[in-house]
């Protein structure tokens, strides 16, 4: 199988009490798993594409071919999206706070402060109707954007997504991601996402997009 589903950096549990432990084992186990096996599935008749990375995947999903387009958008997108997650949150304690660094002074010189950042990120994360992500990402020009997709589409798909840029954080704002802790209190989940925020891995990300 040319993709596995990534162990989670942590224990199911280590999120709480902002991301549930039944939330973590259903999401990661069955949402994220479900993902690598259709993706899995629908590349069993195309060896070329499944020697591809995901990034690689992504980013020319929109040329690839009819029957399985649509497959590769939504479960390999589905994975790319979680596993990028799953590595975005740390226990509290290790994450939350604030960015800092070279991160942190970009922040502040393309979108304003650190505040008005996470203003227009929640903007974006709450405002997405129905399922998808927000992001935090650097565009070509270099300087940080914050948009959001539907579905599990992400800003490396060229050609189907308004934002195409690097993405270095992600927020799934599926129900499933919160619905069990939260029910329909989105606003509530995203607020707390930010306890759980690794910055050094976003930092990191950043770092290398940037070169
Ligand atoms: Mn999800």
């Amino acid at each position: 199988m040319p993709f596995t589903l990534p162990d989670l950096p942590y224990e199911f549990n280590a999120l709480e009490p902002y991301i549930d432990e039944q939330t973590m084992r259903i999401h990661h186990g069955k949402h994220h798993n479900g993902y690598v096996t259709n993706l899995n599935k629908a590349l069993e008749n195309h060896p070329e594409l499944a020697a591809k990375t995901i990034e690689e995947l992504m980013a020319g999903v929109n040329s690839l071919p009819a029957d399985v387009k649509t497959a590769v958008r939504n479960n390999g997108g589905g994975h790319y999206n979680h596993a990028l997650f799953w590595q975005s949150m740390a226990p509290a304690g290790k994450a939350g706070g604030e960015p800092k660094g070279p991160l942190a002074a970009a922040i502040k010189s393309d979108l304003g402060s650190i505040e008005a950042f996470k203003d227009v990120f929640n903007k974006a994360a709450v405002g997405r109707f129905g399922s998808g992500w927000a992001w935090l990402c650097v565009g070509s020009n270099g300087k940080l954007g914050v948009c959001s997709t539907p579905n599990q589409d992400n800003p490396l798909m060229a050609g189907l997504v308004d934002c195409v840029a690097q993405p270095i954080l992600g927020l799934d704002v599926w129900e499933h991601a919160y619905y069990l802790k939260y029910q329909n209190r989105r606003p509530e989940y995203v607020d707390a996402w930010w306890s759980v925020v690794n910055w050094d891995v976003v930092a990191e990300r950043y770092a290398k997009v940037r070169g």
